[in-house]
Parts: structure tokens; sequence; C-alpha cells
């Protein structure tokens, strides 16, 4: 078992050994393992022409790490806990043996569907223990999961199959959220429209919502494992073997199909699940995030299930049947960890106490966030009224790129600052770099934060495009990875996230690029161009505002467009990309070599144009003085 910190004096000692040799450091993590064949040689790297390389020549099956290596301690106790999403319906509970037995069950049935070591495999599913299932089986077998997040549209779901080139893909009937579901097989069937390198489809009956199941493609999930056998040998896979692909918005158009390996992404994000969390044996730790996303990749299925942690999982939203229902579920499986997106905590305080007194929360010893910025007032109702003052927050922050948290306090370890991600985990050394890529050392900095050295867990490749991957994290500043982040460390050497300084933002937690955005937007045929920029949201913490330029306008005239842009932008990304505003101008503000200038278009936005800075490098300044006119939120002049 990977071995816990307990105290500050530990962290000190760790972070100081590991980076004083951090071979030796992940080595000795590494030993916890459970490796076929021992790796020879732990490190080899080069930031300039990116090349990772962890625990070479290791041989291993993550699933090994899961199941057989704990099995005389862990095989009855919880692995999955799961909730649904009416209350109202039974809750399922699996064992490690029982979730074993289901995931070699599947990896036969992969098997058996023709799907091979390397082979992609495409997951839209929504939250059931299936998809759990369905990931572990994918790693048993070598095969290489691509989960697309539910919410996203068919075109969206087409772009990642064809990107990574899946063989099958794997959905269901529906999916439940609320009151309303989601008609997953239908959205597949008209992704699939244009994904002809899918062979096989399989369909999980949830929602009984009637489908149509395509003749010598299409099968249902009870029919092709039927028969099949629940032991299932686990394929030898070298620690550098791809583990899955994650598709991740990034500042052009193109989604980046992000690679994790197998050796080094189990090895981070079992010890940082670990020591973040202070997880010990028999607590119940619950992680509210989608498992489409990285998060519930990481802190749902292989963090928890390598630490043999009982990880809960729910089906639906935080809001339904009322704005109770994340602390009833905290009740009824008297849940130690919790771990939810800032977005999340901003809409509960919204909806008032009422939703919160009356529920005893006492089982709770650590709150976690992720996923963006938490403000003070979220923070301080998050610690006050849900951890009663008692429990240590951990601010994580990471990305999907990094596969797990690289900056954050431990819990009950490292004392806490409300908005503050505070100190690099041990193993991590972040820089922050002035816009010439020169350091600045000591405290009370403030610039682009970088990360100075490979750490296990980090993103090896983009799925087909190497060079892309290295110019986005890479290209920036020498010798550096780049996260894309602005951060400061203030006088006590604590890390504040301040946001992404590219063209990314951070809707509801949910990470999108503008320029996808904008591509959707100008798919519509009156749309001759647009700009997007994010701007402060009180509830999702960045809003999507929208500046689009139109030849002509429909029957519907102005609100008529703005409807229908929002519905393009639901069907090519997903209603989650929905812009909140959508500002109809004359003309975008362009310098006179072409270039669109976000930063006025992010201070009309944000309300505040009365101060622009330098305007004379425009074409046209008179578009400013128009736009503002016309803004769709109050501008300070
Ligand atoms: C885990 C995840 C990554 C981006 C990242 C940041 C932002 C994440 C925090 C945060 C402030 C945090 N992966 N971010 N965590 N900002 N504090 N604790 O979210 O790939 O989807 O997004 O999210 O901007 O670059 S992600």
């Amino acid at each position: 078992m990977v071995a816990r910190i307990h105290s500050l004096g530990g962290y000190i000692y760790e972070y100081k050994k590991s980076v004083a040799n951090p071979e030796v450091f992940w080595a000795q993590i590494a030993e916890n393992f459970h490796w076929r064949k021992r790796f020879t040689k732990v490190l080899e790297w080069n930031f300039s022409n990116p090349d990772i390389k962890w625990f070479i020549d290791g041989k291993l099956n993550i699933t090994e790490n899961i199941f057989e290596k704990n099995m005389y301690t862990h095989a009855d106790q919880l692995a999955i806990i799961w909730e649904p999403n009416d209350p109202n319906e039974e809750h399922i509970q699996l064992t490690y043996m029982q979730l074993f037995r289901e995931v070699n069950k599947f990896a036969n049935t992969l098997k058996r569907l023709n799907v091979r070591k390397g082979d992609r495999v495409a997951i839209y599913m929504p939250m059931v223990p299936e998809l759990t299932i369905a990931m572990l089986a994918c790693a048993r077998i070598g095969a290489v999961h691509s989960v697309v997040f539910a919410g996203f549209s068919a075109q969206s779901l087409s772009e990642r199959i064809n990107d990574a080139q899946a063989k099958v893909l794997l959905t269901a009937d529906g999916g439940f959220r609320g009151n309303k579901i989601t008609p997953l097989k239908q959205i597949a069937d008209e992704a699939l429209e244009s994904s002809p390198c899918v062979e096989t489809v399989v369909v999980l009956k949830r929602t009984k919502t009637e489908v149509n199941m395509e003749v010598g493609r299409d099968i249902w999930w009870h029919t092709a494992i039927n028969g099949q056998s629940d032991e299932c040998p686990a394929e030898v896979m070298d620690a550098e073997d791809e583990l899955f692909i994650l598709y991740t918005s990034g500042s052009t158009g193109k989604p980046k199909g992000i690679v994790h390996t197998v050796g080094g992404y189990m090895v981070f994000t079992a010890y940082t699940f670990k020591n973040v969390f202070q997880y010990n044996a028999g607590d119940v730790y619950f992680c509210t995030a989608d498992i489409g996303w990285i998060t519930g990749h990481s802190y749902i299925v292989y963090g928890p299930l390598l630490n043999g942690a009982q990880s809960v999982m729910f089906e639906g939203v935080p809001t339904w049947p009322d704005a109770g229902r994340f602390w009833d579920i905290v009740d009824k499986f008297n849940v130690n960890q919790f771990y939810t997106a800032p977005t999340a905590i901003r809409s509960l305080l919204a909806q008032g106490m009422e939703f919160v007194n009356g529920k005893k929360l006492t089982s709770l010893k650590v709150l976690g966030t992720v996923g963006e910025p938490i403000n003070e007032e979220a923070w301080h109702w998050y610690h006050d009224h849900i951890g009663k003052s008692r429990c240590p927050i951990v601010d994580t922050w990471w990305q999907t790129e990094t596969g797990g948290v690289m900056i954050s306090p431990m819990a009950g370890i490292t004392p806490t600052k409300p908005s503050f991600a505070t100190m690099p985990l041990p193993g991590i050394q972040p820089v922050i770099v002035d816009n010439e890529g020169r350091e600045l050392t000591g405290n009370s900095v403030e610039g682009n934060l970088c990360i100075r050295f490979p750490w296990p867990g980090m993103a090896r490749t983009i799925w087909g495009d190497h060079e892309r991957f290295r110019e986005t994290y890479f290209g920036s500043f020498k010798n550096l990875y780049f996260t894309g982040d602005g951060a400061k460390r203030d006088e006590d050497g604590y890390y504040r996230i301040l946001g992404r300084v590219d063209d990314v933002i951070n809707v509801s937690g949910h990470r999108l690029g503008t320029a996808e955005i904008e591509n959707a937007i100008n798919a519509h045929p009156l749309v001759n161009e647009s700009a997007v920029v994010g701007y402060p949201h009180e509830i999702k913490g960045q809003g999507i505002y929208a500046f689009v330029v139109c030849g002509e306008l429909s029957t519907g005239g102005e609100e008529g467009i703005q409807k229908s842009i929002r519905i393009a932008v639901e069907k090519i990304i997903g209603p989650f990309a929905r812009p909140d505003i959508i500002q109809l101008v004359p003309g975008l503000p362009k310098t006179r070599s072409g270039k669109i200038m976000r930063r006025i278009l992010r201070k009309v936005a944000e309300g505040d144009a009365s101060n622009l800075g330098d305007i004379t490098t425009l074409l046209d300044e008179d578009i400013v003085e128009k736009i503002i006119d016309g803004a769709l939120v109050e501008v300070k002049r």
C-alpha cells in the first residue's frame, strides 16, 4: 500500500526528498504496486522535444493492482456504492470481488467482439456502474478507452470517435438526469452516420427509452455479456502503453485527445488520492464529478479503487428532487470525504440554508473542490455550513493533462487559506514565469504557471498529433511545461490559481475553448463571424458572452437569431456550451493585421470599459463605441 504522509513535517521532508532525487522518490512509491516485471529505469525525459517515459521496461496491468493485489484483504469490501438519479430507486453496492467478476465478464465480452490490445473503445454512457465496469474491462484487456461526456452532442461525439478511430462504441438507451432523460442511443445513432470506423455498438438498457437497433451493428449489453466467463486473464502491459484518451478543449477549435499511460497514471492517481484526501481504510468517499471528465477518471475510478476505497458514484444532479440531494447522499452512506466543484457549491448556496438545515453531515471529515477557482464566499459557506467548521477543505488544482492533483493541501496537514490551492504535492515543481519566460523567484510574485520537472501522471502526447502536444505545452517557455493558467505565489509561498491566460474558459467547471464555441456559432447560415469571451458569472464561475456579426436577420429578428444560435451551439457541442449572452454587433474590434482584440470584448463583457488600454492599432476605433452602446450588460465607461 502507498505510504501516507501524516504531518506537516512529514510533508516538508517528503517534498525535499522528491525534489532532491525525484527518481528515488517515485521509485519508492512505485514499489508498492504489483509489477509483472519490475521497471529497470525510473525516468527518461525531454521537455524541448517532448518525450516522457516513466518506469521503463515495467510490465503490469492496472486492474491487477485494483483487484488481484488486494483480494486477500478487500474481496468483501465495497468498491462502488451507486446512488441512482431517483432517490426512490434502490441503490446498488458492489464489493471488490463482485466488481472484479463484472469487469472480467465484460472484458471477455469485448474480446468476443474482436477488441484487441491497443484498440480504441469509445464510451458514451450515463453515470451507472456499467460505465466503471466498461473502463476497467478495457484496461483489463489492454484496450484504450475514450470516454465522451454524455452531455456532448452527436457531432462532438462523432468527431471524438473519428479522431480516435474507435471500433466499438458503448452506450445506453438513455440517461436519467434529474427529471430529464438524455436519449443517448438516438444521439449515438446520429453520430455514427459520420463515424464509419465503429463496427459494433453495445447498448445498455437503463431508461427503457425506445431505441433503434441496427442489425449486425448494435447489440444489447445484457445479450452481449450473457454466458461470458467471469474470469479473464489480465493483458500484460508495458508501463508506457496507453491506458486511455480523454478529449479536452484547448485554444483552437479542435479538441485534444490527451493520452495517459498505464504505469505513471496508476502510481500518480493512487498516491495523490490517498494523500490529498487522507483516505483511511473503511472510509466512504464521494466525488460528485461526471466520469466523462478527468476528475471522474482519476478520482471516482482509478485513484480510489487502487487504494481499496469505497467510492460513491451518483447518477443524478445536485438539485433534484431538491437542492439537498448531495447532503442526503452524504447522510445516507455516511460519507467521510466529499469532493465537488465550486460551481455546485455556489448554486447550492444560492438556494439557501433550507436544504442544509436538518441534514446531519456528521460523518464528514474532509471537503474538496476542483475545476475552477473557488471564491471566498463559497469557501466559507462550504467550510461553515457543510463542514461545520471542523473539516479541512482541499482546493485541488490540476488538469486533464496532469492526470492528477498537483497543487493542493493535504487534508488536515497543510494549513489552508480560502481560495488558495496552497502548496505543490511532493514530486511537483511549479515555477512562475513572466511573459518572456523569465522565472520569478521568491514570494509575492504573479505570472504564468509552469512545471519544471516531469511527474508520473503527466500526459504523454495528444493522440495523433505529437507536434501539437509539443507546441501547446512546451512551445511557450523553454524547458517548461506550461499549464495555461496564471498563478500568484503570495508572501507565504502559497499558490493561488488566477485562471486561464489563454482562450480557454471554465463554465460551471466545464472546460471549453472559445474558438470551439465560435466555430459552432459561425456554422449558423446567417452568421458572418463571431467572438466569444468569458465573463464573471455568479454561479457558473464564468458565463459565455458571444459577440456576433450577422449579414441579415431572419424573420424572427434579433430574438429569433439569438435563439437559433443557441440551438446551433447546443447541437454542435452540447447544451452546456450554450451562450448566456448573445450580442449582435455591426463588426468586431480588429487590429490592422486582422486579429480580434479580445481584451476589449472581455472588458465589455465584464461591464467595465473605463480602461480599455491602447486601441490605436484598431482598424476601426468607432466599432468599440457601438459595441459598448449595444452591450447587453451595464458597462462602466
Ligand atoms: C481537474 C480539471 C483544467 C483547468 C485548469 C484551471 C482550472 C482546475 C482548479 C482550477 C483554480 C482549482 N481538469 N482549475 N482546478 N482553477 N483552482 N482548484 O478541472 O482539464 O477540465 O480543467 O481548470 O484553469 O487549467 S480540466
